[in-house]
């Protein structure tokens, strides 16, 4: 397989040559991509150095069979023509396709046979949040059918990005020091704080970040399930948690949900409360599966459950889920 990773320096593009390795993807041949700036910068792929090229208009993308993308929306938009003209295959980890009709937007473990239709040749890989929900529901929409979700998230710093990482350990070093925090990449002081915006407002009072879980789960889990989120940003490094409350068709055992999650692919499950067992955002850095737990009955709705997932936002919510989905088209 000849492969294309197009926004290589960024958190994402770093975790795709993690994962490729990792997980022994067939790469005969690497190439990476960049902006002007960081063209010429060097990354090793087992025991290679690889030079990034910049990306141009031009044909570089001939006989390359699958480009991972990851440089922002624009970026995405500006070359999908000039990548996809000679047949690659772009896996997209930008949010400026997921809703056309004639994308497919997919989380292997949900909807892996929606990769197989895409006339433009471009997969959407969707938002980090939506993925990790959506692998949790998909364990319950398998037993009772998902009517609506209410859904707070606690979204690590890394959803913005390298820098903001970087931000974030800045300001705990500063406020440390007694020293004014910079802020740049988020509205407000994010260490010691919670930030009740990811994303800009919609003319609904809802932000991007959470218009993207409704319309993101419908597309994907090709339900009418209606979500409802409150979308937070924490000052976590890099795994996102979520408390969803879900009603089901039918009411759904707290026993029937744990031994749905346990079976359930991409989940793990975390669940003795009575052994301060339950996921957190610290233990999934770094980790593949989406962890589940303090699985309960909603006291206010007999048809109701709620849980709490923590996955890794730039694995599974972006990396790895891109991945995957290269793994399922090459089965097929
Ligand atoms: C965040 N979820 O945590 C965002 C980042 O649509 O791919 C990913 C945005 C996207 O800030």
């Amino acid at each position: 397989m000849k492969i294309a990773i197009v926004g290589t320096s960024g958190a994402v593009g770093q975790e795709l040559l993690r994962v490729l390795d990792a997980r022994n993807f067939p790469v005969d041949e690497l190439f990476l991509f960049g902006s002007s700036r960081s063209a010429g910068s060097t990354y090793t792929f087992r025991g290679k150095e690889i030079t990034v090229k910049e990306l141009k208009h031009n044909d570089d993308f001939k006989g390359i069979d699958i480009a991972f993308v990851s440089a922002g929306g624009g970026t995405s938009l500006e070359f999908a023509e000039t990548i996809t003209r000679y047949g690659t295959i772009m896996i997209d980890n930008s949010s400026a396709f997921r809703m056309d009709d004639d994308v497919p937007l997919v989380v292997p473990e949900v909807n892996a046979e929606d990769a197989l239709k895409r006339p433009r040749n471009i997969i959407a890989n969707p938002n980090c949040t939506t993925i990790q929900m959506v692998v949790a529901l998909k364990a319950i929409e398998d037993i009772s059918h998902i009517k609506r979700v209410h859904v707070s998230t606690y979204q690590a710093a890394s959803g913005a990005g390298a820098s903001a990482m970087a931000e974030l350990q800045e300001q705990h070093r500063q406020l440390v020091n007694n020293e004014n925090p910079t802020i740049s990449k988020f509205a407000y002081q994010l260490a010691y704080n919670l930030i009740p915006q990811v994303d800009v407002f919609t003319e609904n009072g809802y932000t991007k970040e959470e218009m993207k879980m409704f319309n993101e789960t419908r597309k994907i889990m090709h339900s009418n399930i209606e979500v409802s989120a409150t979308c937070i940003r924490v000052p976590v490094l890099r795994a996102h948690s979520e408390a969803i409350w879900i009603e089901t068709e039918r009411p759904v055992s707290v026993e029937e949900a744990r031994e749905a999650f346990a079976k359930a692919e991409g989940v793990v499950l975390l669940d003795s409360p009575e052994k301060k067992v339950y996921p957190m955002p610290l233990d999934a850095a770094g980790q593949d599966p989406v962890y589940v737990g303090r699985i309960r009955k909603d006291l206010t709705n007999p048809n109701g459950l709620t849980f709490w997932t923590a996955a890794d936002q730039i694995c599974k919510g972006a990396a790895l889920n891109a991945v995957q989905i290269a793994e399922y088209l090459m089965k097929q």
